[in-house]
């Protein structure tokens, strides 16, 4: 296994739409292990393949408190969606920006499991928060792309100090 380096915002690489994947092979089963590692390392709650410049339809997650329920999931896609929720976010390619979106309040998610087999899941609050900003990233959007111009250059600012005093 390994630890995969995770692109920081601005980088242009996170606004590659990301393909799904044709068939599920030991090579994705390989990088999904890597990813893996590489979220519980960081730590997160999610990560995207695109996020570590692969840019196919994976997501990894595991919003446990203990963390050893990790969920992934291959060529997801949305099917049912309600209510309106309004959480505070983060994101492991943007570190140290923290700031609200507003996103569904619970989903049901279709994608292929580890094996390649199909399975629907229905998720409501942080798991269903992070399912949404983890698709946003293989759309190649980032979360504070949902915010106002003077926000966003706000958020760019605090980052490209915090970057130079690395
Ligand atoms: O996509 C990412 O960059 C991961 C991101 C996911 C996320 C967090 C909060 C709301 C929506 C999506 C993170 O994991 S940021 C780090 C974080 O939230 C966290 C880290 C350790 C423990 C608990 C939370
Ligand atoms: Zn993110």
């Amino acid at each position: 296994m390994a630890i995969l380096k995770i692109l920081q915002y601005p980088d242009e690489r996170l606004h590659t739409v990301a393909t799904p994947v044709a068939e599920v092979t030991d090579k994705i089963r390989s990088l999904i292990k890597d990813m893996a590692e590489t979220m519980y390392d960081a730590p997160g709650i999610g990560l995207a393949a695109t996020q570590v410049d692969v840019h196919q339809r994976i997501i990894v997650i595991d919003t446990s408190e203990t963390r050893d329920q990790l969920l992934v999931l291959i060529n997801p896609e949305i099917i049912a969606s309600s209510g309106i929720s309004d959480y505070e976010e983060g994101c492991l390619s943007v570190p140290g920006i923290y700031g609200k979106v507003q996103r569904a309040e619970s989903v049901t998610v279709k994608a292929l499991n580890v094996q390649g087999e199909t399975f629907v899941l229905e998720a409501g609050e942080l798991l269903a928060v992070c399912i949404q900003h983890e698709m946003d990233h293989l759309a190649g959007k980032v979360f504070v792309e949902y915010w106002s111009r003077l926000k966003q250059a706000r958020a760019l600012a605090k980052l490209k100090k915090k970057q130079r005093n690395l």
